[in-house]
C-alpha cells in the first residue's frame, strides 16, 4: 500500500480541494511536529525526568504536572517563529500569548490543551494534546482575549494527538476527519484512516460514575435507562468505559461509536462542568461533527456557544448522533 504522509495529504488537500490555505498547512505541520516532540518526552517517562508535579498551579488552581509545563513550552516555542500566528492561548496559561515583536505576525490564532488527561501521566495510561485554530479578525491590530471570543463554528481546523500504544494525530480542516499514525523510525506521520465516521447507534457510554449523586435529573434519567439493560426502556445492554483522558475516550468513540459525557452537576452552579470550551469542547465538537456525530452542552450545539471568557467551562455530551440527541431531548423535557 502506498504510504501518504501528513505533508503529502495537506499539499493534496490544498491543491485539489482548496480546503487548506498554505499558511494553515504550515501551521498544522508545526503543531504536528510539536506533538511529535511531546510524544518523545511522554515515552521516556521516568527516564526523562518528566513525571510528577511541577509544584506550580495553573489558572484553574490545578496543580501542574511537569509534563503539562513541558508540553506547553514545546508548543509555544515551536509555533512562535513561523510567521503564521498572531497569538496563542493555552489551558495552562492565564492570559493569551501574543507573538513576540521579533517575529512576523500571521493571520491565525492557536488554542491548545497541551497535555490532556494529566491524572494519567504518572500511571502510563493514554494522554494527549488538543488544539483548535481560529482566524484572526480582519484589521485586528494587537491581539487581545476579545479576539479569541469566537464560537466553535468559526474554527478553521481542530485536532488532537493521542499518546497511547501508538501515537496518532486526528485532524479536521472542515472537510472530514483523518487519522495519522506516527512512524517512530521514520519520524513521519502516515495517513492510516481516511474519513473517519462515528457509528450512529451505540451500546457504549463514558461518564465518571463516581459523580452520579451530584447529577441533574436529565442525566440521572439517561444513564439509569442505559443501566437498566435489556429489560429496561432501552431494551439493550450497555457497556461503560471511562479512561479519564478525553482524547482517549473520544478516540475510542470515533472508532467504534459511543457517547462521552462530562455534565454540569449540582455541587457548584458557578462551575458548569469540568471541561473547557475553548481548548477541549470546541475542537472535539468540530471533530465529532465532521465525523458524522453530534456535540451539545445538553441544550445547544457546542459549536454555537458564544464564548465570554478564555477559560470558560461547559457541560459536554458528544459522540454517536442518536444518543447525543436523546440526552439533549431529556434536558428539554
Ligand atoms: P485536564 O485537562 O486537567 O487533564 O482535565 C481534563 C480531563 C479529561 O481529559 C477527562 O475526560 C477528565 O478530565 C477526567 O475527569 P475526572 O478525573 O473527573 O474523571
Ligand atoms: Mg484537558
Amino acid at each position: 500500500m502506498k504510504r501518504v504522509s501528513l505533508t503529502q495529504y495537506l499539499v493534496e488537500e490544498q491543491r485539489h480541494n482548496n480546503s487548506i490555505p498554505a499558511e494553515l498547512r504550515l501551521l498544522i505541520e508545526v503543531v504536528a511536529r510539536a506533538c511529535k516532540t511531546i510524544s518523545h518526552s511522554v515515552s521516556k517517562g521516568a527516564l526523562g525526568d518528566i513525571l510528577g508535579s511541577a509544584d506550580t498551579e495553573n489558572i484553574q488552581g490545578e496543580v501542574q504536572k511537569k509534563l503539562d509545563v513541558i508540553s506547553n513550552e514545546i508548543l509555544l516555542e515551536a509555533n512562535e517563529w513561523g510567521g503564521h500566528l498572531a497569538a496563542m492561548a493555552s489551558e495552562e496559561m492565564e492570559s493569551i500569548h501574543p507573538i513576540p515583536n521579533r517575529y512576523p505576525m500571521g493571520e491565525y490564532m492557536l488554542l491548545f490543551d497541551p497535555l490532556d488527561g494529566s491524572s494519567n501521566i504518572d500511571v502510563n495510561v493514554s494522554i494527549g494534546t488538543i488544539f483548535s485554530v481560529l482566524k484572526a479578525p480582519d484589521g485586528m491590530g494587537t491581539p487581545t482575549e476579545e479576539h479569541f471570543m469566537q464560537p466553535g463554528s468559526a474554527q478553521v481546523a481542530a485536532g488532537y494527538a493521542v499518546y497511547g500504544p501508538q501515537t496518532m494525530l486526528v485532524l479536521t480542516t472542515g472537510n472530514g476527519v483523518n487519522c495519522f499514525t506516527l512512524d517512530r523510525e521514520m519520524g513521519s506521520w502516515v495517513l492510516t484512516s481516511r474519513n473517519m465516521t462515528i457509528p450512529e447507534t451505540t451500546k457504549e457510554f463514558a461518564i465518571n460514575m463516581s459523580n452520579q449523586r451530584h447529577w441533574h435529573p436529565p442525566v440521572q434519567r439517561y444513564v439509569s435507562e442505559m443501566l437498566a439493560g435489556s429489560t429496561g426502556p432501552r431494551e439493550k445492554d450497555f457497556n461503560m468505559r471511562w479512561i479519564a483522558s478525553m482524547v482517549a475516550d473520544v478516540h475510542r468513540i470515533l472508532n467504534r461509536g459511543g457517547i462521552f459525557m462530562y455534565p454540569a452537576d449540582m455541587r457548584d452552579t458557578s462551575m458548569p462542568g469540568k471541561l473547557r470550551l475553548m481548548y477541549e469542547a470546541n475542537p472535539m465538537a468540530m471533530i465529532v461533527e465532521q465525523a458524522g456525530g453530534a456535540a451539545t452542552d445538553g441544550r445547544q450545539r457546542i459549536l454555537d456557544i458564544p464564548p465570554h471568557k478564555l477559560h470558560q467551562r461547559v457541560p459536554v455530551f458528544l459522540g454517536s448522533k442518536s444518543e447525543v440527541e436523546r440526552v439533549t431531548s431529556y434536558h428539554a423535557a
